[in-house]
């Protein structure tokens, strides 16, 4: 029998508000970064640095396009108006936590307004209310892929400096609201991919850049600033706050035993921990400058920016696990793994997802141990499933046996990985209800323990059905992880 995780530990399903809530110009809300992103199917898409990105020209049509059809984001799963039903059904399960995010343009629709948007606050009092009914802890991302579209257009998003003092504002803003409501706290999610994915994760437009790493590099920073700012804030407004940092932790294996290889994953393995470097010991790593060297990237610091990343270190490291690749200094193998951040080369131990994601649970337990000795602070899988197309039987059930198999081996590794010594404060499994993929922007690949129905058109009823992981995860949470 596994081990039985600790009592206090938080179990429970993640989602983010540009992926579930809809209502994309409801209440006062400003148009934000995912309401731009459009549909396009699978037979038209391009290599996702492409997809992710957006040019000038795309984004003043979208801005101008009113119409929901082709912007899934825009009408999310219609959480906005469902999240009773929704929580409800979290609350069946058992769940002890629930990670979600704000929409930064809910609150502060343009991004600079001097004073916040009362209609939205009032919906995340809302949320958090019916949480609290049912005994559920809020985990709360600031900035989880979105922002004020405004600010791209004005300062090309995180690129500029500007942004940090109107993030902290909107830090400041709802830590103040909500001080007696939400206890943990997430700055950016997956800060690192704003590096790969400068729109995606920063509202930086690359269009005519000659050197788009620099540009992204330069966000990074700036996030990096308003997360450290924003703990400082935190500090003062709640000490009994716990804020803490995301990251898409890539693992990255040598293909061979060859020492090439093995010199090439660590470097790579070095870089997939940049970012939490930088928040969890508060300095940037002497190994970046000559990966910033090779990218021909100088950041550009203010004075004083050294101790304020010194002084304002997160309280525990967060992080997305789906995957891991490989990496070769042998140019004849070229067979690859495409995940959404992470992407490398093929590991022929491995079976691949449906979206050709190579799946790894003792992966998990490897990046636990790796983390928990390099930091020595709480850690928190605040992300991790299976995207996959489900199906509805005729007696209306679904099978996911799947997404059961998926989820119950990585949760064996984190009770193995607790056994070996780590601290883990909890677990939230990606899309606990089926929403929006952030990637490709489809609904026919799902996460969730709760079925959604609504095709990638959009067409369907919205009707939430339990799927059988419903079932297996609820008994999963009962039993402290030991019924798998
Ligand atoms: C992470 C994002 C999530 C999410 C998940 C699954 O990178 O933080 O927002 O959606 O990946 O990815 P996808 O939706 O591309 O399948």
């Amino acid at each position: 029998m596994p081990n039985q995780f600790p009592e206090n530990f938080l179990w429970g399903g993640a989602v983010a508000a540009n992926q579930v809530e809809g209502a994309y110009c409801e209440d006062g809300k400003g148009l934000s970064t995912a309401d731009v992103v459009k549909y396009v199917p699978p037979g038209q898409r391009k290599a996702l640095e492409h997809a992710l990105s957006i040019s000038r020209a795309e984004l003043a049509a979208a801005i101008s396009d009113t119409q929901e059809e082709n912007y899934p984001k825009r009408r999310g799963i219609d959480f906005y108006h469902r999240y009773k039903e929704d929580i409800k059904l979290f609350a069946e399960m058992g769940f002890k936590v629930f990670r979600m995010s704000i929409s930064w343009p809910r609150i502060f629709p343009n991004g600079d307004e001097n004073e916040p948007n009362e209609a939205g606050l009032r919906f995340y009092d809302d949320v958090f209310d019916e949480l609290n009914r049912y005994g559920i802890e809020p985990l709360v991302t600031l900035s989880h892929y979105e922002m004020p579209v405004e600010l791209v257009t004005r300062y090309n998003g995180w690129e500029s400096r500007e942004l940090v003092g109107l993030f902290v504002r909107y830090a400041d803003t709802v830590f103040l609201r909500y001080k007696n409501k939400v206890k943990y706290w997430l700055t950016f999610n997956e800060i690192n991919a704003v590096i790969r994915f400068p729109f995606l994760g920063g509202g930086v437009l690359t269009e005519g850049k000659e050197n788009e790493k620099q540009a992204a590099f330069q966000a990074l920073h700036h996030q990096f600033i308003a997360s450290a700012l924003s703990i400082k804030r935190a500090r003062e407004i709640n000490p009994e706050f716990q804020v803490g940092c995301m990251l898409a932790r890539k693992l990255i294996y040598p293909y061979s035993c060859h020492p090439g290889d093995v010199l090439k994953a660590q470097g790579e393995n070095q870089m997939a921990q940049f970012c939490s470097d930088v928040q969890v010991r508060g300095y940037y790593p002497s190994y970046i400058k000559r990966h910033l060297a090779d990218y021909e990237v100088s950041i550009e610091m203010e004075p004083g920016d050294e101790a304020v990343l010194k002084e304002n270190l997160v309280d525990f490291l967060s992080f997305s696990y789906y995957m891991s690749s490989t990496v070769s200094t042998d140019e004849s193998i070229t067979e690859r793994t495409e995940g959404n951040l992470s992407s490398g080369l093929v590991n022929p131990f491995l079976k691949t997802s449906d979206w050709g994601w190579q799946i790894d649970p003792t992966g998990l337990r490897v990046v636990l141990k790796e983390m928990h000795d390099r930091y020595q602070i709480p850690l928190f899988v605040v992300e991790n499933g299976l995207g996959a197309a489900d199906v509805i039987e005729a007696d209306g059930t679904i099978k996911d046996d799947y997404r059961i198999e998926y989820l119950a081996q990585h949760i064996e590794q984190m009770a193995e990985a607790i056994a070996d010594g780590v601290e883990l404060l909890g677990y939230t499994s990606w899309g606990c209800i089926d929403l929006i993929s952030a990637s490709t922007s489809e609904m026919r690949k799902r996460y969730g323990y709760i079925y959604v129905d609504q095709d990638d058109e959009g067409n369907g009823s919205l009707e939430r059905i339990r799927k059988k992981s419903f079932y297996w995860y609820k008994k999963v949470i009962a039993s402290r992880g030991t019924d798998l």
